[in-house]
């Protein structure tokens, strides 16, 4: 089952709205699988942004995302990338439609409150940063049936 790694960045930590993201995410039906609250350290935040590396804003990303503690989850479905992406919203808030996490909880392009995996591919790789494969869980869920369409 695809899996996506999301997190709730420092300015939606430190605004309080960590349960209200989550929840969003939540709400989609896809199911939350692993939950910690870290503070990132620069290399583990180099890592994390690596292809944004020699960007001009890749600095600025850097301290932002290792200034306060993040929520990192992982949540799992069918197209769980890709259904993140679409509640996430656009990148820049300004752009984000309304009804998105961005669109409606952030202002500006670098807090703007939320990560999620771009790819398959990237999720994986985004996961093993952020947690040893015994702290994502799998476990069944009551009621998947009037969730998950077989
Ligand atoms: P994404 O988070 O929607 O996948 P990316 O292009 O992967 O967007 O960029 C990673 C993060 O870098 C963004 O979420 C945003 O916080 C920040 N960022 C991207 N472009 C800019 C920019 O032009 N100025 C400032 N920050 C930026
Ligand atoms: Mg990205």
């Amino acid at each position: 089952m695809e899996r996506t790694l999301v997190l709730v960045k420092p300015d939606a930590v430190q605004r309080g709205l960590s349960g209200d993201i989550i929840s969003r995410l939540e709400g989609t039906g896809l199911k939350l699988v692993a939950l910690k609250m870290l503070q990132m350290d620069r290399e583990m935040a180099e890592r994390h942004y690596s292809i944004h590396r020699g960007k001009p804003f890749f600095e600025g990303l850097v301290q932002f995302i290792t200034s306060s503690p993040l929520v990192a989850a992982v949540f799992e479905g069918p197209k769980a990338v890709e259904i993140v992406r679409k509640v996430m919203g656009e990148t820049d808030p300004a752009q984000a439609a309304p009804g998105t996490i961005r669109g409606d909880l952030a202002l500006g392009m670098r807090r703007n409150v939320v990560h999620g995996s771009d790819s398959v591919e990237n999720s994986e790789q985004e996961i093993s940063l952020f947690f040893s494969p015994e702290e994502v869980l799998s476990y069944e869920r009551h009621g998947e049936r009037w969730i998950i369409e077989s």
